[in-house]
């Protein structure tokens, strides 16, 4: 543990403040005091991180590697101070310098290097292993320009580049002498030489990959692990001064900048794919720089590499790292010399993957020609793969060419990645029990069927440590003094909390809890967006990614409709409500965006509109990301979770919100049936179309919404307003709304739902209006929700799948 009181740190943090500032801290910025305060605890980390790193090198034991395009790990003071146990420390030792701790946490820029849920459930997972004493580690890009920054102008969307580095990042530290290289193009030469295949890759591009490592704190336990980010530079010999000699400066240019384009920009899709170049460069990038250096190393600490998938488990975040799995082939073979039949033994062995969807539009298949061209090696194993496989498939499904087609790895000019992630790994896993038993009976089906033990489940979980002691410390405070503190190592001891839920003191206090997260949400949406809320109404929030599946248009629709109820009918009888918004659009999908310009229109219009705004409020917050997110949820009463069944894979701000005290309305989707199995329909609010009815819908039609709206003329008042001049004088302005609801027949069964949706908006009403019940409800959430701790999670990897053990105690 470190050893450091108020006073040794005051004194180390002077001198750190000198030392990289050549000022004295009166004389600093806010900014310089952050930047100092990073650093020292930084440096008070170092010594942690090369004794952690030490002990794994001596013991010997599995290494886990995750990698993934995204870590959205957001900010890192706050929560590493937290993990080593000096905030208070450094706290009251600020303090008596005059520095408030918080309002240099605050300036922290977010590192926002994925796009949601992806990357966030990487962030929980480093921080849980850590926690947990495993030896894993993340292997991603270090993207030069993190999620775009979101601004809301006129109402809609526009985009801002994230430069979050431009101020520099105290966190990371460049390992120059760890840089490996990447080789893309060319050909592949192939020789015999005394009778064995030789593969020879020339005249290749070279791109230098060099490591940035930021250190993961574990909680309390002295454990530091790494998050290595690779950053693209060009090669000093190719990018070359002779080029230049040679006066082809123009040459020596372009070849500098495709390779820095390489990890400039994090791509800001989600849920929908789009086969592009740059993209597959990115994946074969780091995935290429992560397997070297991990080999690398294993062999210069004398591991028989016959043996490496004894030492080391690769786990790939769906399937934007699939080529791990010929990049390991290839260096087993043609630089190891190991056969084949071991090196696929020991891949698959080694790989294991995680499925985040079911949605086809977001699979990954590369087009054979690009592929091809860009990595003609890579490409080469890949076939050899497929071809293999697809004997394996004839054995058993003598002549059956559908199936055979059907699974094959290569078709139609196309490589499936998901395919190739299945064949060449040992474990496939889903992230909630539905989301995996639809992939098992449906999506993944004939895979399912060749490999019954391969498929398994593993419910997402998030970081208790950020999600609830970090971001809400009163609550937190609440349940050390109920329950003792004990939840902290081991969440699922908030259940004793259950035994307070009708404690009226204890009710008492999370209403006041929750009423001061209100109220200081409250000042900062009036500081950005100048709209006074009231903290007695109920704060009803839905905020994650936009996307037509998610159904921010079934929100939209029933505020549109209680708009037009209250202003027929002023004395209504309703919990007055603030509807709060967030989240960003993939820049190129338009509907998307029209329906974050809907919510700030509805915003305008009904903020402004004096017969109902004592009752109903709208906002949109704009820029969602982690450290909004860690604002607005403790603040929250309702969580919006109403994804069309079947299509959220798991969710994981349902779980933020619950471990936060709220109640959620839902759909039967992705995690939500597990909460609702915990908590039990007393204490969640469900509605809406099931599973069997959409897989039914989609298997033998029958759906139609424009027979729905016709006979109805409350659903038809709301929908035609969409279109009618009522929310913009542009009547086209809300059209791509309209016709995906009306003409192209309502995809996601939001007309479906209206009612069943209504009618449970009703029952929160209910619910709200008994404050005791509704306080114990909110109890009980929060002591159901310690499952969803990603300690839990990561145990159930490290057990079921990587077969890794902890460094100091045994995972019970
Ligand atoms: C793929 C190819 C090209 C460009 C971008 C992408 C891409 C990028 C990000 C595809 C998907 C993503 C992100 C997906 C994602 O966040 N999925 C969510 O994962 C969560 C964690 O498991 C689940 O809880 C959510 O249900 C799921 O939507």
């Amino acid at each position: 543990m470190l050893h450091i009181n108020k006073e040794t740190f005051k004194k180390d943090y002077r001198e750190k403040f000198i030392a990289i500032h050549g000022k004295d801290i009166e004389e600093g910025t806010d900014y310089n005091k952050y930047e100092a305060l990073g650093s020292l605890v930084r440096d008070y980390v170092a010594k942690m991180w090369i004794d952690t790193n030490k002990k794994y090198n001596q013991n010997g034991k599995k290494q886990v590697y995750y990698f993934s395009m995204e870590f959205l790990l957001g900010r890192l003071l706050g929560n590493t101070l937290l993990n080593l146990g000096i905030r208070n420390i450094c706290k009251e030792a600020l303090d008596g310098m005059g520095i408030n701790l918080n309002k240099l946490e605050e300036l922290e820029e977010d590192q926002g290097l994925g796009n949601g849920g992806l990357g966030r459930l990487a962030a929980c997972f480093l921080d849980s292993m850590a926690s947990l004493s495993i030896p894993g580690h993340g292997c991603g890009i270090r993207y030069k320009y993190g999620f775009f920054n979101q601004k809301i102008i006129n109402d809609s969307q526009v985009e801002v580049p994230d430069n979050w580095l431009k101020n520099g990042n105290v966190w990371e530290i460049k390992k120059s002498d760890k840089a490996r290289v990447v080789k893309f193009g060319g050909e592949v030469k192939v020789d015999y030489i005394y009778g064995y295949l030789r593969f020879n890759h020339i005249n290749y591009e070279e791109v230098l990959a060099v490591p940035y490592d930021i250190p993961i704190v574990g909680y309390k336990n002295n454990v530091v692990n790494t998050l290595r980010l690779w950053s693209a530079e060009p090669l000093s010999n190719e990018f070359d001064f002779s080029l230049f000699n040679r006066g082809d400066f123009r040459k020596a240019m372009e070849y500098k900048d495709s390779v820095e384009a390489i990890s400039k920009i994090l791509y800001p899709d989600d849920s929908f794919y789009e086969g592009k170049l740059l993209r597959l460069k990115q994946q074969y990038f780091f995935v290429s720089a992560g397997i070297q250096s991990i080999i690398y190393h294993f062999k210069s600490s004398q591991v028989n590499i016959n043996e490496l998938d004894e030492k080391i488990a690769i786990h790939i975040n769906d399937t934007h790292p699939t080529l791990a799995i010929p990049e390991l082939m290839r260096i087993f073979i043609d630089e190891e010399d190991i056969g084949w039949d071991n090196a696929w033994r020991m891949t698959n062995n080694i790989i294991s993957y995680t499925n985040h969807t079911i949605m086809a539009e977001a699979l990954e298949r590369w087009p054979v020609d690009m592929f091809k061209t860009l990595l003609p090696r890579i490409f080469m194993i890949v076939e050899e793969i497929d071809k293999r496989f697809c004997e394996e498939l004839q054995n058993k499904y003598y002549n059956q060419w559908d199936k055979i087609k059907r699974m094959s790895i290569i078709n139609d000019g196309y490589i499936n990645m998901a395919h190739l992630a299945i064949v060449g790994s040992h474990s496939v896993n889903g992230v909630a029990k539905l989301h995996t038993e639809i992939l098992k009976k449906q999506n993944m089906a004939d895979f399912y069927y060749y490999y019954p033990n391969r498929f398994n489940n593993k419910t997402n979980g998030i970081s208790h440590r950020r999600w609830l002691i970090s971001s809400n410390p009163k609550l937190a405070l609440l349940l050390k003094s109920t329950i003792g503190d004990s939840f902290i190592a081991h969440p699922t001891d908030m259940i004793n909390f259950e035994k307070f839920a009708e404690d009226k003191n204890v009710q008492a206090q999370l209403e006041k809890i929750k009423f001061e997260n209100k109220r200081k949400l409250a000042d900062l949406i009036y500081r950005t967006n100048g709209i006074e809320v009231d903290i007695n109404s109920m704060f009803d929030v839905q905020i994650k990614r936009i996307h037509a599946y998610k159904r921010q248009t079934l929100n939209c629709l029933r505020i549109m409709d209680l708009y037009d109820e209250l202003v027929e009918n002023p004395s209504l009888d309703i919990i007055p409500r603030t509807f709060i918004f967030a989240g960003k659009s993939a820049p190129g999908y338009y509907m998307a965006k029209d329906m974050i310009t809907l919510i700030n229109v509805l915003a305008d219009k009904i903020n402004r509109d004096d017969r109902v705004n004592k009752k109903i409020k709208v906002v949109f917050m704009e820029n969602y990301r982690v450290s909004l997110a860690e604002a607005i949820i403790p603040a929250a009463d309702l969580s919006e979770q109403i994804s069309t069944t079947t299509k959220e894979a798991s969710g994981t701000s349902n779980m933020k919100f619950m471990m936060n005290g709220a109640v959620t309305i839902a759909t039967l989707d992705g995690a939500n049936v597990e909460i609702r199995d915990e908590v039990g329909n007393d204490n969640i609010v469900i509605f809406g179309i099931t599973e069997n009815e959409v897989l039914n819908y989609y298997k033998n039609g029958g759906y139609n919404s424009q027979q729905i709206i016709s006979g109805d003329t409350r659903l038809k008042r709301v929908i035609d307003s969409l279109i009618d001049g009522t929310y913009s004088k542009d009547k086209n302005r809300f059209k791509s709304i309209y016709d995906n609801l009306v003409t192209y027949n309502d995809e996601f069964f939001v007309i479906k739902d209206f009612y069943s949706y209504l009618e449970a908006q009703k029952k929160v009403d209910e619910l709200y209006k008994d404050k005791s019940k509704w306080q114990k409800m909110c109890a009980i959430n929060i002591a159901h929700s310690g499952i969803f701790s990603s300690d839990r999670t990561i145990k159930e990897y490290a057990t079921g799948i990587w077969g890794s053990k902890c460094l100091y105690k045994n995972l019970e």
